[in-house]
């Protein structure tokens, strides 16, 4: 596009006015350019809908979009304790103090629209001299704002009183070299601090790369470390909000909301602990099911059933596991949600019966926006019945997107989630597995403005301006709430709100294929971990552009131990199934996706047991050194406590430097014992992976193997083992003396061992010794005890 560049103030007078008509005629080349861009693309509907959209809500903005006025706070006046919870008075609103024993406080200002977080229960506070106490805790307060202390006096938070007018704007205090991460979905650095984010849920328009803000998913939630104390502030807040994270003032944090409520948690304790409590409030991650771990294939689009047989044929002959396979956007009837174009995949039914005889899951995009198409049965439904969302004089709400003009349900209605969620059952009759929520931030094709929803649009919940960055949530919660009564759904979505992994799985979206990117998604899924979303991925590859095999090979071991596996691409990108890069490198690829796939146990096991904590599963290695020098390592990621997964990332590189948490780790390869730092080769089929000592790794190698990583202290594990949809529970532990302690459920029957970093010469049950090779041995079903010989 061309650059309008035209310094004013250089120019003598006299010359405004034609500098005037240069720069009018600039702006009217660049419209011309973009108009025949849309008429090629799209076809002149396109381009008329995209004005109308345009214009139509403009107009209704204008007229009903309201900013906040808010008076001001004013002066403190006293506190009350009143039932469990303290009063702070202020001349003009009522702050109150809510606060557990364990590190969880409440601070609510004022009303706004309600929001899913769980109503959890507080302590019975103290109040002394306007110092509330709970626990080992104490919430202060003077004029510089509220201060909260653990029982040494240690401050761990510091809140100033927060400024009310047009916005509503609250600031935490930055002590020294803090680090900050979370508010969701960012393309940020490991420590978002010096930086300034919005958070309002956005399509990133096709193709984004590092530093690319907002994307599809933002929460108001920022972890904050500081001297060795860490908390988390969370505010319960679905509308447009901006966060200075020490960019305008190197000591503040300030995030300005233009909506309701100003209502927020501070939690604190250690880092695990703090993820397991905030998830009490926002959900805890769902049980997903195990297929889902395996690999997952996709492309924009794989065009006809015939194409879908012929890939997964592919992976048969060459041997490489594949779990599901995807149809993006062209599957559908002119892109009507719950349709399938019948010239293409008119045969689906077959298409998927033939899918799953080889063990092959189908998975579909799912649209938000209905067609306007009178006599299509959603559309009729929907508009007979009062689920779309429509403007507050009552007239629907339509915007183009995909199917051109098209209305959007109501996903924040109970009924009209109950009402979606049933049409799923078209798709499962027709023998689908999956579904992948895409455009539901939502994502609408403007002429100009912004690419979402009209601000002043009316939900049950509030205008959308409140409830934007819900969108996607709601939806999310319309297919899981139905699907989740008969099976474990599997839901793949892109936006989302907290506690968004009650319901859906999220991917980074649109990135770009390059080196860089490649990185950036691991920072933007750790900021996404800290931000208490535990099921998450990428596009490996990059959605726009074509990795090099180098690449390509790079990214599919970067992301190992991402919970989400899936290779998809644009396009116009070149085709990326594994044996797209040629033979040579075929035996690589293959090798990682199996790699993969014999750590399905473990990566199973960890899910659910985050499903349980409300930990989420990928963590950064800060969460496990409170050493300095780790707290900005951001080319590592830990997989669940126990494996370290160090990537290359960058080009033409076969070695690097490997930063390890405290403690003793195992090379998964070689088994030798590692400590600090380390220098490691990786050529290209290599992916630096270690193993924290005193672990026990659930692997599949045909059969199931417990993989015991010894430590001078003993070892133990808790593991969940998928029963076909039910969870067996075995739990382990070795004693240092070398005795095993083995509980399973009943339907987990022999159990094989391998012993990792020290020589087991046999083992002893019941009395009878029994001598074995390779440090492998099998318990069988019934044993709960067992003795290691040593060497
Ligand atoms: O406007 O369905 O992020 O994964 O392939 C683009 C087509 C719409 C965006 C998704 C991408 C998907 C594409 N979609």
């Amino acid at each position: 596009m061309p650059k309008i560049n035209i310094k004013i103030n250089t120019v003598k007078i006299g010359k405004k006015f034609n500098i005037l008509l240069l720069f009018t005629q600039q702006i009217y080349m660049q419209l011309l350019e973009e108009i025949d861009g849309f008429l090629k693309t799209f076809g002149d509907g396109m381009l008329k809908d995209r004005i109308s959209y345009s214009l139509t809500r403009d107009r209704y903005d204008s007229i009903y979009y309201k900013k906040l006025n808010m008076k001001k706070i004013g002066r403190f006046l006293s506190a009350e304790k009143s039932n469990k919870y303290v009063y702070f008075h202020f001349e003009n609103y009522d702050l109150k103090v809510e606060a557990r024993g364990d590190g969880v406080f409440k601070f609510s200002w004022t009303d706004g629209p309600k929001l899913p977080v769980e109503n959890i229960e507080f302590d019975d506070l103290q109040l002394h001299d306007n110092t509330v106490s709970v626990g080992n805790y104490s919430i202060s307060l003077d004029e510089n704002g509220l201060y909260l202390k653990d029982q040494d006096g240690k401050l761990i938070y510091q809140g100033y009183i927060p400024d009310f007018n047009e916005v509503l704007s609250q600031s935490l205090r930055i002590f020294g070299d803090d680090l900050f991460s979370g508010l969701g979905e960012k393309a940020g650095p490991i420590n978002l601090r010096g930086h300034v984010y919005r958070l309002w849920n956005h399509d990133a328009k096709g193709s984004y790369g590092p530093d690319s803000d907002p994307l599809y998913l933002n929460i108001p939630v920022l972890l904050h470390l500081h001297d060795d104390v860490s908390y988390l502030i969370f505010f319960e807040n679905a509308g447009d909000a901006t966060v200075d994270i020490g960019f305008s003032r190197e000591d503040k944090v300030t995030f300005y909301f233009k909506s309701k409520p100003m209502v927020y948690y501070v939690i604190t304790g250690d880092i695990k602990s703090i993820y397991s409590k905030f998830s009490e409030i926002t959900g805890k991650p769902y049980r997903p099911p195990y297929w889902a771990f395996g690999f997952q294939q996709s492309r924009y689009s794989y065009m006809s059933s015939a194409e879908v047989r012929s890939i997964v044929d592919r992976f048969n002959e060459l041997g490489i596991p594949l779990s599901a396979i995807y149809l993006d956007i062209d599957y559908m009837d002119e892109f009507k949600v719950f349709t399938f174009n019948s010239d293409r995949f008119w045969d689906v039914k077959d298409l998927t019966k033939y899918l799953g005889e080889r063990g092959v899951r189908l998975i579909t995009i799912m649209e938000p926006n209905v067609k306007m198409e009178p006599g299509y049965t959603i559309y009729d439904e929907a508009v007979k019945n009062g689920y779309f969302i429509k403007y507050p004089d009552g007239n629907i709400f339509y915007a183009p997107v995909w199917p051109l003009m098209a209305a959007f349900p109501d996903f924040s209605r109970n009924d009209v989630r109950e009402w979606w969620g049933k049409k799923y059952d078209f798709m499962k009759k027709n023998g689908v597995s999956g579904f992948w929520h895409d455009m539901n931030e939502p994502a609408i094709f403007v002429a100009w403005g912004d690419n979402s929803m009209a601000l002043s649009a009316a939900q049950s919940n509030g205008s959308h301006s409140e409830v934007h960055n819900l969108f996607g949530y709601y939806m999310d919660k319309a297919a899981y709430d139905h699907l989740s009564k008969t099976e474990r759904p599997f839901i793949l979505s892109r936006s989302g709100w907290a506690g968004i992994s009650r319901y859906a799985w999220i991917w980074t979206g649109d990135t770009e294929t390059s080196w860089k990117e490649m990185k950036q998604n691991l920072l933007t899924i750790l900021h996404m971990s800290a931000s208490g979303i535990s099921l998450t991925g990428c596009d490996i590859g990059g959605f726009v552009g074509s990795p090099d095999a180098e690449l390509f090979i790079r990214w599919l071991q970067s992301a190992i131990f991402y919970p989400l596996f899936r290779v998809h691409s644009n396009k116009k990108s070149k085709r990326r199934e594994p044996w797209e890069f040629g033979e040579k490198y075929l035996g690589i690829i293959r090798d990682i996706i199996k790699l993969r796939h014999s750590f399905l146990p473990q990566i199973y096991s960890e899910a659910i047991s985050s499903s349980i904590t409300g930990i989420p599963m990928i963590r950064p290695v800060y969460w496990y050194s409170s050493n300095p020098d780790m707290l900005l390592v951001d080319d590592e990621y830990l997989f669940g406590d126990s494996i370290l997964v160090a990537p290359i990332f960058s080009e033409h590189s076969t070695s690097r430097i490997v930063k390890l948490p405290p403690g003793l780790w195992y090379n998964l390869y070689s088994d030798e014992k590692v400590f600090g730092e380390i220098k490691v080769e990786a050529p290209l089929n290599m992916i630096p992976i270690y193993i924290r000592s005193g672990s026990i790794i659930a692997r599949d190698e045909g059969k199931l193997i417990l993989h015991v990583f010894h430590s001078e202290e003993g070892e133990s594990a808790k593991i969940y083992i998928d029963a076909g949809g039910e969870d067996s529970e075995l739990d382990i532990s070795v004693s240092k003396d070398g005795k095993i302690n083995i509980h399973r459920g009943s339907s987990i029957k022999a159990v094989t061992i391998k012993f990792h970093g020290v020589y087991v010469k046999g083992i002893t049950i019941n009395g009878n010794t029994k001598y074995i090779e390779d440090n492998l041995f099998e318990i069988e079903e019934g044993v709960n005890e067992l003795q290691l010989i040593f060497q």
